[in-house]
């Protein structure tokens, strides 16, 4: 529980939403576990008036939330296509190869990304604190070190001749309780015109999207272009290029170089944009609360509506978003009857709270499901490709923010 800004130790921390208790994310629970009790935790996003980081107040151990994860980056098409595309612009433009450049990631899952850099010959490593999905990166040949990132990780790196051209830190910022450790250690492994390129959720599709399920436990904080190029300054870092990017539902690209290498350094126009758009006081984001309210009763509403009509309704992605969406607006296993997902390490057990079974996606032909709840809805596109014979025999498919709006779907 925090008392003060993650970032900046700002007292003066506002409350913009309160989700109540919700179960975590990933916590999915095998067949012997649903008759125990289950851990819930309070989920409460807060908004830093100093320097306007968006985070929750509640603080779960990592340990316990990554130490064996469900989580790989590999099951979408989408995030791999993305992640090469990033990688071979990077290496044209700084001219990597076997001779020239060293890489690292933070966060860097089942090998998803650095396994570009290996196919092109240039020197990377990993860090990841799953030992299970470091496992899986290290057999798709990516040196990985188990763990976690911080200062004293970077010390020990840069000790041993390891600093870097180019760090990556995708969907991993969110997840960190020691945020300046962290920063600052990137800061240490940077070679001097070194280029940190970090990716993340955006706070601002998150609140101008009511994309509410995005808030979760492992999700520490939810940053904006204004708070993140705060965060790395204070570490000598600036932020000298930042775009917003379609993967995740809206996420943030930024890359910061060491500000003590830099000239003079103009605004990013995203910085520019989220002072026009009230990005920096609290009113531009506790108007999400009523709206959250609005899509739970929506999507309550249909569910109710496709059980009247007699419709067979499941889930696609046993995704962490999905525990806050069914949790917190009351959709359990009377009403879905199952998840489908391609994760081997999902299939066969529950979903944190509503206890519904996730199995493999061809359940959904096997069980005549007549409904799909896009829970994985960030993934839309390419779930329609791969199940275009469900659409095809007249299976309907939703995102969860298909109902609050009037007219935007029909059974
Ligand atoms: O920050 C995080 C984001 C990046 O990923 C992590 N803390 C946790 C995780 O969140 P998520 O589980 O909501 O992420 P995704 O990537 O939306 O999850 C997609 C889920 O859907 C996965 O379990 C895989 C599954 N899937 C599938 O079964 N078939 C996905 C696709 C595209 C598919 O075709």
């Amino acid at each position: 529980m925090i008392l003060k800004c993650r970032s900046c130790d700002s007292l003066k921390i506002k409350n913009v939403v309160s989700l109540g208790f919700v179960p975590l994310a990933n916590a999915l629970l095998t067949e012997d576990q649903l008759d125990q009790p289950e851990e819930k935790f309070p989920l409460d996003l807060v908004f830093c008036e100093d320097c306007k980081l968006v985070q929750i107040v509640e603080t779960v151990p990592a340990e316990k939330l990554f130490k064996s994860y469900v989580y790989l980056s590999s099951m979408s098409q989408t995030m791999l296509e993305s992640s090469r595309e990033l990688v071979e612009g990077i290496i044209k433009e700084l001219g990597l190869g076997p001779e020239k450049g060293t890489v690292l990631e933070i966060g860097s899952n089942d090998g998803y990304l650095l396994k570009n850099y290996v196919k092109a010959g240039v020197k990377c490593i990993g860090v990841e604190p799953a030992q299970n999905i470091a496992t899986v990166a290290r057999d798709n040949g990516v040196h990985t070190i188990t763990g976690f990132f911080n200062l004293d990780r970077a010390k020990e790196l840069v000790k041993s001749g390891y600093q870097v051209d180019v760090l990556h830190a995708n969907n991993v910022l969110a997840h960190v309780e020691d945020l300046n450790s962290v920063i600052a250690g990137i800061a240490v492994m940077l070679k001097p015109d070194g280029v940190a390129i970090v990716e993340t959720h955006y706070v601002g599709d998150l609140i101008e999207k009511t994309q509410f399920d995005c808030i979760y436990h492992e999700h520490l904080c939810y940053y904006s272009a204004t708070s993140i190029s705060n965060l790395f300054a204070k570490h000598g870092l600036t932020m000298v290029k930042a775009e917003r990017i379609a993967i995740h539902g809206g996420s943030l690209r930024a890359y910061f170089k060491r500000t003590d290498y830099l000239d003079k350094w103009d605004e990013s126009p995203i910085i520019v944009e989220e002072k026009a758009k009230g990005m920096q006081k609290l009113a531009y984001y506790d108007w999400i609360g009523p709206e959250i309210m609005r899509l739970k009763m929506g999507l309550q509403w249909f569910v109710q509506y496709a059980k009247n009509t007699g419709k067979k309704l499941a889930a696609y992605g046993a995704t962490a978003k999905s525990t806050t969406l069914l949790n917190f607006c009351g959709v359990g296993k009377e009403s879905i009857e199952f998840i489908a997902d391609s994760t081997p390490f999902k299939q066969g057990k529950y979903a944190p709270g509503t206890h519904i079974p996730i199995v493999e996606p061809s359940e959904i032909y096997n069980r005549n499901t007549d409904i799909l709840l896009l829970t994985a809805w960030n993934f839309a596109e390419e779930i329609e490709k791969k199940e275009s014979r469900f659409l095809e025999k007249g299976g309907k498919m939703f995102s969860p923010f298909s109902f609050h709006r009037e007219g935007e779907w029909s059974l």
